[in-house]
């Protein structure tokens, strides 16, 4: 793998380093992406499935599309691009993992400092009383009900909700706080989630896309890699190996 050198100097002087991760850094370990050329989700689109007004309407519609995603999710193992970000941990002093996702594959890779800026599959509550259901859920009756009546639906942000302010404002520090930001798998198209791009940038960070294909950031990275992230991530382990047996 080639780096440019500007690249491997802003490696070698990191202390803080931030990845803004999305649906991408999962691919490989056999999760669909949402957009993209790979895009599963491309004939149903997820603004249509993933809101409230849509759990409504057909409750037992929406728990289908995440029961399968959950099947899917359970089966999938953490990649080498996984993997090689929770290994920056042992050659940085502060990383800071930022995901769109909602997979618990980097948790399982051993990264530990994680933001979850849309939720996480496993956890669920019901919408009446707010009561937290992280085991099996009962889906005899097609949807999940609470001993209160209320219907239960997954803890993930729908489009038209807040993001958790805790994971949201802990992203906003760690863009601002940072030397280096990459952006790993995401289409960038979703907000407030994306701008946190832009708040690395303004806050002077250099902004390191990994990608297979160009995205709406592309044009404000200092350098981009297209490629797949089960690759290049573990090349920048190695880079940074050799840099620090250097010195
Ligand atoms: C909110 C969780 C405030 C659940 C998801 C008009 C203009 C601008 C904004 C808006 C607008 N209308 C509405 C909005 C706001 C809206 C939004 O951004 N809409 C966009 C789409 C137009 N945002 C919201 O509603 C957010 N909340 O704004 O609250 C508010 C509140 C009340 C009233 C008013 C305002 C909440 C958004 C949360 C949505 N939740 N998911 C679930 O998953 O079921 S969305 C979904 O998109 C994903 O889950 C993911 O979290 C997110 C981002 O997707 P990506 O991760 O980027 O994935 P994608 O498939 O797009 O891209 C994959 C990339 O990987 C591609 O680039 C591909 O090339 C690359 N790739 C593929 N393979 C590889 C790879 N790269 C490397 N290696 C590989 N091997
Ligand atoms: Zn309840």
């Amino acid at each position: 793998m080639n780096f440019d050198q500007s690249f491997l100097n802003q490696l070698s002087e990191a202390k803080r380093i931030v990845f803004f991760t999305g649906a991408g850094i999962s691919a490989e370990s056999g999760i669909p992406t949402f957009r993209g050329k790979d895009g599963i989700w491309n004939k149903l689109r997820p603004e249509e499935l993933a809101n409230f007004d849509a759990f409504m309407r057909n409750p037992k519609m929406v728990w289908e599309w995440y029961n399968h995603r959950k099947s899917i999710i359970h089966e999938a193992k953490p990649n080498k691009g996984h993997l090689a970000i929770a290994e920056m941990q042992n050659h940085f002093d502060e990383v800071t993992v930022v995901t769109q996702n909602i997979d618990n594959l980097h948790r399982r890779a051993g990264s530990k400092n994680i933001l979850e800026l849309h939720g996480n599959i496993e956890r669920n509550f019901c919408i009446k009383c707010k009561t937290f259901y992280n085991e099996e859920l009962d889906f005899s009756d097609g949807v999940p009900e609470c001993k209160c009546g209320g219907l239960i639906r997954p803890d993930v942000v729908w489009f038209g909700e807040y993001l958790p302010q805790d994971q949201f404002l802990g992203g906003e520090k760690a863009a601002q706080n940072c030397d280096m930001f990459f952006v790993v798998g995401t289409s960038a198209v979703v907000y407030p989630a994306a701008g946190l791009v832009y708040t690395a940038k303004q806050s002077g960070a250099f902004i390191v896309e990994v990608n297979i294909e160009e995205t709406d950031v592309s044009t404000i990275c200092n350098s981009s890699y297209f490629g797949e992230s089960g690759k290049i991530l573990p090349a920048v382990v190695e880079a940074i190996k050799n840099i620090r047996n250097k010195n």
